[in-house]
């Protein structure tokens, strides 16, 4: 089994701004535009949200809510330094770090650099040298997966630490109100609402193949994340953002045919290259040079995430054809693939019960 840790820091852009000016402290603090212009808040302190502030509404809204509070501009280059600080923390226990953005990421400390096993007890150490170095508290989740880690790290904010085991999966996600539920947005969750499903109990009595027509692929996810199944893995920043293959021919070349045999190949390649990377894509892209250098990239989004060289030829195919001139020679072809997503997910996930 393994141990996924999720950590969120508090308020973050507000956190800071109160850490640099201690004035602040106790305080309605919202970080954002002005309230006099088309301003919008990024984010408030726990104290402006006691009056219903929360990100992204209108800075003019905020301020009609909690007239008391105090506005501030954002200091970007501060909150990136802190970022680079935290995740600095978190590489001295593992490299296995997926940043979700400035103040979130995923870790998976299942082996871990330090050969701690307790993963509650490194949550904890992470979360006591985060507040040491950066004077900032943030909140983490604990369980043996992502969905389940970050569900944690949200459920006793601010400074909270949760650990859920697989035997409370159930007794954290039943009671939980459905907007709760990462990745349903106030669309899915109005959606859910009117068919009265309130909380992960109300979905739980979905079966799959409902739960497919009500949100669509999605579906799938929540059907088995809801059974404490997600086999998502932690990905690294480092991973390739693109997966391609390319090939120069000897002798430039303008027989289409031939040239869709050369495609079939590329295709071949790079569908190996996904299977043992254990990824798929979901963008393909068509790179041609001509003969005199020029160079064109041409792309389209697949219809699912794919890894087989059958599906990667057809995109390439259509791709090439669309784009074919009849009057110039290539000399080279390649064939590349992005916006990727590990395949354990889906494939397993497919597996019924
Ligand atoms: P969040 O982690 O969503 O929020 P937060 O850290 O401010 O508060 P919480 O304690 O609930 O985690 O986002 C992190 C930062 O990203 C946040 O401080 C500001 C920024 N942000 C925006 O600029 N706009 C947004 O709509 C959101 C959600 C966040
Ligand atoms: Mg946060």
């Amino acid at each position: 089994m393994k141990k996924i840790i999720h950590i969120d820091m508090d308020a973050f852009f507000a956190a800071i701004e109160v850490r640099e000016n201690p004035r602040l402290k106790g305080k309605c603090v919202i970080v954002g535009g002005p309230p006099n212009g088309r301003g919008v808040v990024s984010t408030c302190s726990y104290e402006a949200r006691k009056f219903g502030v929360h990100s992204g509404m209108s800075s003019y809204h905020a301020w009609n809510l909690c007239p008391e509070a105090i506005f501030l501009h954002p200091h970007f280059n501060l909150y990136i330094k802190v970022s680079h600080q935290i995740r600095e923390i978190f590489y001295k226990w593992t490299d296995l770090v997926e940043p979700l953005s400035l103040d979130e990421a995923y870790l998976d400390v299942t082996e871990n650099k330090l050969g701690e096993e307790d993963a509650v007890k490194i949550a904890k150490l992470i979360k006591a040298e985060i507040l040491e170095k950066t004077g900032l508290t943030c909140s983490a989740g604990v369980s043996y997966n992502k969905f389940l880690a970050k569900i944690g790290s949200d459920l006793n904010k601010p400074d909270g630490l949760t650990y859920i085991p697989p035997e409370k999966t159930n007794e954290v996600l039943f009671p939980l109100p459905i907007e709760k539920f990462s990745g349903i947005g106030k669309v899915t969750s109005a959606k859910l609402k009117k068919k009265g499903i309130n909380n992960g109990a109300d979905l739980y009595k979905y079966e799959l193949k409902d739960l497919i027509k009500l949100l669509g692929k999605a579906g799938n996810f929540y059907y088995y994340v809801l059974r404490g199944i997600d086999k998502r893995a932690v990905i690294t920043e480092f991973e390739p953002k693109t997966l391609s293959c390319e090939t120069t021919f000897y002798e430039d070349n303008d027989n289409l045919d031939e040239l869709l045999i050369i495609l079939k190949q590329l295709a071949e390649r790079l569908s190996k290259r996904l299977k043992e990377k254990g990824i798929r894509g979901s963008n393909l892209t068509l790179k041609i040079k001509y003969d005199n250098f020029e160079l064109i990239t041409r792309s389209c989004n697949t219809r699912s995430f794919i890894d087989e060289a059958s599906e990667l030829f057809a995109y390439g195919e259509q791709l090439l054809i669309a784009n074919w001139d009849n009057s110039r020679k290539i000399r080279l072809l390649g064939l590349g693939i992005s916006k990727l997503e590990n395949t354990e997910t889906e494939e397993q996930l497919l597996i019924p019960l």
